[in-house]
């Protein structure tokens, strides 16, 4: 019997510096409309959703910095988000910058929820794997300012029961790093969702500018295919304040076959009826089981 889970990625064009919150809000609000007519049950929109990816600016004075940050979430600006859903009866990912207070300091994360049908929060994720660089660099046409932004996530891979399987997030580097996505299959996740910011150069390394593309979808298609899940891949594109992003949006099947992808650089929904019950006989195939067997792999340390 299918499992049956209707499943938008929801690309992003660009956002502007200057674009408010609501205005962007308005947008996602568009999208979901549009994924519900299309009889979507889920929709995922990119990493740091709600505003320009501003990892891509240095940014010296803390108030400002701030400013890009969610203390809240849903905070007044994204609650029509949540409300839309709620009234819809359709779930969603949202990434977002989040400012928490913890341990009884200010801290910064790159995040992301997962909200049910009903618009209930029903699981977090917070970025592992953060790129780029602490200090500016002047010479680069704009700057990946992420290590200097946002502290290394500390809830882990987890995964939640929800539209009728088992659902797990990632955010954009994460998914270059095989850990992330084995962790989150062996904690049972059926389909993950992944939003990415991705510069389609790479001003340290011009010689690769023309693998990014490739680099992106092999990491998305290996991902799906080495441990039987769906994975979801949501670009904010298009050229945002100057820097050139890939679009690619796409979803791959368990088999490691695209199944939809996006054609633009702009707002673009791609839209797929996945069966979740591949990603079972996927995994009934390997046998990870009787398979997969750790103990036999020689000790893991560095050999130097
Ligand atoms: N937002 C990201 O994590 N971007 C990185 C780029 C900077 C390499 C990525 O892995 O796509």
């Amino acid at each position: 019997m299918p499992r049956w889970l209707t499943v938008a990625a929801a690309q992003s064009g660009p956002i502007s510096r200057d674009e408010t919150r609501a205005d962007v809000v308005e947008r996602l609000v568009a999208q979901m409309r549009e994924a519900h007519k299309q009889g979507c049950q889920f929709i995922a929109f990119p990493e740091v959703a709600l505003t320009a990816f501003f990892p891509h600016w240095w940014i010296e004075d803390e108030a400002e910095l701030d400013a890009w940050f969610e203390t809240e979430m849903p905070g007044p600006d994204s609650q029509p988000l949540f409300d839309e859903a709620a009234r819809l009866g359709i779930g969603f990912q949202l990434g977002y910058a989040e400012l928490a207070v913890e341990d009884g300091r200010k801290r910064r994360f790159n995040s992301s929820v997962l909200v049910s049908a009903d618009g209930a929060i029903i699981g977090r994720f917070r970025k592992m794997h953060l790129p780029g660089h602490i200090e500016r660099r002047p010479d680069n046409p704009f700057q990946n300012l992420e290590q200097r932004y946002f502290e290394r996530g500390n809830l882990g891979f987890q995964t939640w029961a929800g539209f009728g399987g088992r659902v797990g997030m990632c955010i954009c580097n994460d998914r270059r790093w095989p850990e992330s996505w084995r962790v989150l299959a062996l904690k049972g996740a059926e389909i993950v969702f992944c939003g990415y910011n991705t510069p389609d150069n790479i001003p340290e390394h011009p010689e690769m500018d023309h693998l990014v593309a490739f680099h992106h979808q092999l990491c998305m298609q290996s991902a799906a295919y080495l441990n039987g899940m769906w994975t979801v891949g949501v670009a904010k594109a298009g050229i945002e304040e100057g820097v050139s992003q890939l679009g690619l949006t796409s979803i791959v099947a368990p088999s490691g076959q695209i199944v939809a992808q996006a054609s633009t650089l702009g707002d673009e929904l791609v839209v797929y009826r996945c069966d979740l019950d591949l990603s079972t006989e996927h995994r009934r195939l390997f046998n990870f089981e009787r398979n997969r067997r750790p103990e036999f792999y020689g000790q893991i340390s560095e050999q130097k």
